[in-house]
């Protein structure tokens, strides 16, 4: 299984009522599995995607408010998102069993940075599991939901792009009934108004020890003895790298293996006893190797931080064997006949149209800026379409689009997915609306959310009454269908909007090449 396939087994079989996601890569295939699962479609797993992270996040603590299991999934970056039901679910606290799996993309693969989810471990106080191969993935999500009951806490498991996507054999153990709806009777936790906020986040702050004492006897985190003072801290997926090293290379360091979040103070003192020279190996951010810096005396700490592993990207078991002195396998580096290539539109795409037609009055002009999004559509920042100047975060374009309007910027145009308008540009266009501004946005609609794979898109077939129901003049609402056969008259409305003063949303409206293959 893949280990994204592996979590979302180990979810069905530990009894989860629900699974609730925004597609983002690598995390799309967990839920992906559970909607293709005939398992648990007869056991009525309910798994429909959700418009945004926030909403995904949201609608699972309301499953676990209820008393069942719930399990949400998301890119790193969609849990900045949902950041705040997040971090105020760790002052209420759950009732059904609440993990959120969220998958990191070091290297940034398929993503705007590489940030560390376990930076937001310890950010809210909740534990945190770190599973290092696809069996553990597998089974630290039953833990999870064990875990997530026991302490009354959500349970955050992060993963990263090659766990997610590479593939192992995965035993299953048998599974677990659904919890019976018993609704919460404890209401005044989930009141966060200042007089329980305060007791809530005094209680999360005083079971910070009894999480440790977990961690410290977890399944997941234990001393591998070896020979000589040299140790290796190996977190997570990083682990395996460690292992398939020292394999290589008939070592024997002593090896702390943590999966599992808070650190575990006894193991780490147990570990730096016996060791003088310590790597700390972690898949991310150097979090660890700067809480452990100095923390122990006459001990010296090797990693991110002092240059003995790159400060950024993955890390590969070359990168490891370099950082312990040993020499790379040379063979297992890619031959330098293959080269890098940028990934481009796809023949058919409606996109390409929808950039010619712009590009036809952008070119006229000396200055030009568009403000873009995140999708396909942002492929058209690349040659030969050079159309498109910003791609910031999901939404961003709409409301900076709006931002450079009130600066002076005219046409002030933003180009949007229709997936990306519903999970947050919807709140942008309202702001535009309100404050009467002079900005064009283009909704590149393929009624699908293509870039994740065609995932159904939240506002399918509603974007004109959506756009109405804001606010948006009707007169100045205008659609095109992005084909050559409609250049000039695509470029004709586009130019009446791009020199209208005030909100104008043209719908580009033509379905994915790729959704459209599938289907003849
Ligand atoms: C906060 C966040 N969540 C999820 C993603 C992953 N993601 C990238 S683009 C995209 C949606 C693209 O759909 P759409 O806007 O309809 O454009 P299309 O790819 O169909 O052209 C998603 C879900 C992300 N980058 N950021």
């Amino acid at each position: 299984m893949l280990g994204a396939e592996a979590i979302a087994l180990g979810a069905i079989d530990e009894g989860i009522s629900g699974v609730y996601a925004y597609p983002g890569t690598p995390s799309t295939e967990i839920t992906e599995f559970i909607q293709k699962s005939k398992e648990a479609t007869e056991i009525k797993i309910r798994s429909q995607w959700s418009v945004n992270e926030k909403t995904a996040y949201e609608a699972a603590l309301g499953m676990s408010y209820a008393g069942k299991r719930s399990m949400v999934c998301m890119k790193h970056v969609g849990l900045n998102v949902a950041a705040d039901a997040f971090i105020n679910s760790a002052i209420t606290g759950i009732n059904g069993g609440l993990v959120l799996v969220v998958a990191d993309d070091p290297s940034m693969h398929s993503s705007q940075n590489e940030q560390d989810t376990r930076f937001y471990g310890k950010f809210s106080f909740l534990p945190l599991l770190e599973p290092s191969n696809q069996q553990e993935a597998y089974d630290c999500v039953r833990y999870g939901f064990n875990l997530s009951e026991q302490v009354k806490l959500p349970v955050i498991i992060r993963i990263t792009t090659r766990l997610s996507h590479s593939r192992s054999i995965v035993l299953r153990q048998t599974m677990t009934e659904q919890n019976e709806y018993r609704a919460e009777t404890d209401q005044s936790k989930w009141i966060l108004l200042p007089h329980n906020a305060r007791k809530r986040y005094s209680a999360l702050l005083d079971i910070q020890k009894k999480l440790v004492a977990i961690s410290e006897a977890s399944p997941y985190n234990r001393i591998e003895k070896g020979e000589g003072k040299n140790g290796i801290i190996a977190c997570g997926l990083a682990y395996n790298y460690v292992k398939e090293t020292l394999n290589a290379y008939n070592l024997n360091y002593p090896i702390l293996k943590i999966s599992h979040y808070p650190l575990p103070d006894s193991l780490l003192r147990e570990f730096f006893a016996t060791c003088d020279n310590i790597l700390i190996a972690e898949e991310g951010y150097p979090i660890y190797e700067e809480l452990l810096h100095g923390y122990f005396k006459n001990k010296k700490l090797k990693g991110r931080l002092d240059g003995s592993l790159p400060r950024t990207g993955e890390l590969t078991p070359d990168i490891i064997a370099r950082a312990l002195g040993l020499k790379p396998n040379e063979s297992a580096k890619t031959p330098e006949i293959v080269v890098g290539r940028p990934p481009e539109l796809c023949t058919g795409c409606s996109h390409r149209d929808l950039f010619d037609a712009m590009n036809a009055i952008l070119n006229e002009q000396s200055e030009k800026h568009v403000f873009s999004d995140i999708g396909c559509y942002a492929l058209g920042a690349l040659p030969p379409y050079n159309t498109i100047n910003t791609c910031v975060d999901m939404g961003a374009s709409i409301t900076m689009a709006k931002g450079a309007s009130d600066a002076g910027m005219h046409p002030s145009i933003a180009v949007i997915g229709d997936s990306t308008f519903t999970h947050s540009g919807i709140t942008g266009l309202l702001d535009a609306v309100n404050d009467k501004n002079a900005v064009t946005i283009i909704i590149s609609d393929n009624g699908t959310t293509a870039m994740t794979g065609g995932q159904k898109s939240g506002g399918t077939g509603r974007l004109k009454e959506i756009c109405i129901g804001l606010g948006v003049d009707p007169k100045h609402l205008r659609s095109i269908v992005p084909l050559k056969k409609d250049f000039e008259k695509n470029v004709k409305i586009l130019r009446e909007e791009f020199n209208y003063q005030g909100v104008s949303v043209i719908l580009a409206c033509r379905e994915c090449i790729q959704t459209l293959k599938q289907k003849k």
